[in-house]
């Protein structure tokens, strides 16, 4: 019988659009580890699927004014494109909220209450008087008490990756109302995590094959003593709590989520008897992978609530990985930080963002991520070294071949590159079972890299002038390289190895061959340019954006200058600026503004302007940009083609761009000079434009 193997990630909430930071966080390694398996003849049964219940998801209903279905429908369509535009895929992709999931998640408690883990108790839970409602944990932040973080929320830190209770918020609100909620008492079912405390070490000190991220988050856990959870929730929306007494209650979205897992398996299996022959077999391993943040609810109560079911193994390996930062900070849905998987999939071949990510696996520790270190590292390692080997290792055995292996035709620099290729293959499927995917793709890479030493060396274009024995080792040599590095590369870019290992004449998928002989190499078609390298757009750090000024008031130290609030859609800003002179308060509160929002904030006298508004100056007044009418706070100011980075600007850095006014038909319009290009400031496609009695040439500062 194969060997069988369970293999998850985590499933991503249905309240926004993946980003880059989960797809390096778990889907992208989870499907080369995925592929792997298969490809070495294990039977494999992967699952994931939107979490579609849970406050992150009402919350997101709230402020977009639908329904938390909605919310998670459309979101989870979206989430599910996704994956299979990158590739990643899944035996089942589950959503919580399908009643299968619902029957499995009623079954697996009523058996914990079976075996005395699930009990009724009371809770003191948070209450907002003004909106009448218990608050769920997501519905209240406040101060992290483990780490001081101001916007802890009520289950967790995302700052320090507490996991907190709600009544452990120093200074908490509603996130509704803003009120403090008062806490009062309610019924609610809890699971006797307590009572697992030893089982829960000794499982926990058996792992210690596990990372050290994980064991490290694990232990800590675990040393302050585990507490009984609740598992109920005074919620609208989610799965019922399935007990006359617990009406309205429904059950907590991790607790359920987690079982998520084997729901998936039996619908892949489409029989609840199979999935639990699955589940309990000791030759099933399972592995998760997820983000930091999910650690705990992997390691500790997800194998609690299997310790306490009883019939299961527990799982073998958490695949937690760090985060991947953007410019030094956290990618996150909620922040608004980082890259979102539709924009980027508009503009780059999903396999050059897979590559993209492999090469910078946050695994082990934080990695950081740059378009520009992306463009070019797709650019000068895929496509350069790995891509570029390929088409002309192809081209010549196409020419030239077929040949045969005849190991005494060998010169050392062959042997060399037969014995290299074999090494970096082995220590490639090596990592690949340890679940280092990192490593696993750095010895591909140097694989990749060797392979171009090799042709440089060998010259086998020369050793093919004559058709002779140098020449059919020097291409076997090629066919070898070649062969290893497609077939390897199938869990990391699965269609352009598809591709190679088809012109190869190869069935795909390829089985990953641990002792690979082959007795012959031939190219039976034509291998045709197998990448075409990124023409990056020239990016410029000239961040412009609409701006609505919402107060107006004279700076308490100074006569020249106002201080403005100003909306720019998502954000309030403060700025101080001195055109006290030319305009009035009045003249300016509701007035639509250009302001640069990428500058560095500065201090002027003693109030912080976080921007700067743009104006120009003419016969001693100064004229503000106007934005056309139709604009909203928020929108930004185009730049033709030019790609719009938000990196921060000293004062001295804006200076150095040239912007200027000019004259188009009876307008003045604002301008930017740029190598030789005059570039028109737009906004929607309508020019931003200054008063018509200023001329042009004059310049916006
Ligand atoms: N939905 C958390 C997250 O999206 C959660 C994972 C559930 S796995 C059972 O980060
Ligand atoms: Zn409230």
């Amino acid at each position: 019988m194969k060997e069988r193997r369970l293999i998850f990630s985590a499933l991503p909430y249905a309240n926004g659009p993946l980003h880059l930071g989960h797809m390096a966080g778990a889907y992208v390694p989870y499907d080369a580890f995925r592929r792997f398996n298969i490809l070495m003849d294990r039977e494999v049964i992967s699952v994931s699927g939107s979490d579609e219940h849970g406050t992150p998801i009402t919350v997101r209903a709230m402020k977009e004014n639908k329904t938390p279905e909605e919310i998670a429908k459309y979101y989870h369509k979206i989430n599910k494109e996704i994956f299979e535009k990158m590739y990643i895929e899944f035996s089942t992709y589950i959503e919580t909220s399908w009643e299968i999931h619902k029957e499995t998640v009623f079954n697996f408690i009523k058996r914990l209450m079976e075996n005395g883990y699930i009990y009724k108790g009371k809770m003191v839970q948070p209450y907002c008087e003004h909106d009448k409602m218990f608050l769920p944990d997501r519905y209240i932040t406040g101060k992290c008490p483990r780490c001081g973080y101001e916007k802890a929320r009520g289950d967790q830190c995302e700052n320090c990756g507490a996991t907190l209770e709600p009544s452990e918020l120093i200074d908490p609100v509603c996130i509704i109302c803003k009120n403090p909620p008062v806490f009062k008492e309610t019924d609610h079912l809890f699971f006797k995590l307590s009572a697992l405390q030893k089982e829960m070490e000794s499982y926990i000190n058996s792992n210690e094959h596990w990372r050290e991220n994980v064991i490290f988050f694990s232990k800590n856990f675990i040393s302050s003593g585990l507490k009984d959870r609740p598992i109920t929730r005074d919620l609208e929306w989610g799965v019922d709590a399935p007990f006359p007494e617990m009406k309205g209650k429904k059950i907590y979205v991790w607790f359920e989520a987690l079982i998520g897992y084997l729901t998936g398996t039996r619908v892949t299996l489409n029989s609840f008897k199979d999935a639990e022959n699955w589940w309990s077999d000791p030759e099933v391993k399972q592995y998760y992978f997820m983000g930091k943040d999910n650690i705990p609810f992997h390691s500790i109560i997800w194998p609690a609530m299997l310790i306490a079911h009883g019939n299961y193994q527990l799982p073998y390996f958490i695949a937690a990985n760090e985060y991947l930062n953007f410019q030094g900070s956290k990618f996150s849905k909620s922040a608004n930080v980082g890259f979102f998987m539709p924009e980027l999939l508009d503009k780059y071949d999903p396999e050059y963002l897979r590559f993209g990510i492999y090469y910078n696996l946050p695994e082990g520790h934080d990695s950081d991520f740059s378009i520009e270190e992306f463009e070019n590292k797709v650019n000068t390692e895929l496509i350069d070294k790995y891509g570029n080997f390929i088409n002309r290792a192809l081209i010549l055995l196409f020419k030239n071949g077929p040949v045969s292996f005849d190991e005494s035709l060998f010169n050392e620099i062959d042997i060399e590159a037969m014995k290299i290729a074999r090494q970096k293959h082995n220590s490639f499927i090596e990592n690949m079972e340890k679940v280092r995917i990192r490593d696993a793709f750095r010895e591909w890479m140097e694989l990749a890299r060797y392979a171009n030493v090799y042709i440089t060396n060998r010259k086998p274009w020369d050793a093919c002038k004559t058709r002779g024995p140098n020449c059919s080792a020097s291409l076997y040599t090629l066919g070898f390289l070649s062969y290893i590095l497609a077939m390897d590369a199938q869990v990391f870019l699965p269609k352009s190895s598809e591709k190679v290992l088809n012109w190869m004449g190869f069935t795909t998928p390829l089985r990953i061959n641990t002792d690979p002989q082959i007795p012959v190499f031939k190219v039976v078609t034509k291998p045709e340019k197998l990448y075409e390298k990124i023409q990056s757009k020239e990016a410029i750090p000239l961040d412009l954006v609409v701006a609505e000024i919402i107060n107006a008031k004279p700076h308490p130290n100074a006569d020249k200058l106002y201080v403005l609030d100003l909306n720019i859609g998502n954000e309030n800003r403060t700025i101080v600026s001195g055109i006290r002179d030319s305009y009035t308060e009045t003249e300016l509160v509701g007035r639509k503004i250009v302001i640069i929002r990428n500058l560095k904030p500065a201090n002027i006298r003693s109030i912080t302007s976080n921007g700067m508004l743009l104006a120009t100056e003419y016969e001693g007044k100064t004229y503000l940009l106007t934005p056309p009418e139709k604009s909203k706070p928020g929108d930004k100011v185009t730049l033709d083609d030019l790609e719009i980075i938000n990196q921060e600007i000293s004062i001295e850095e804006f200076k150095k761009f040239s912007l200027q006014t000019q004259r188009e038909g009876n307008q003045t319009i604002a301008v930017l000079y740029h190598k030789g290009r005059k570039i028109p400031l737009k906004v929607n496609d309508e020019n931003i434009v200054v008063d018509d009695k200023v001329p042009e040439g004059l310049k916006i500062k």
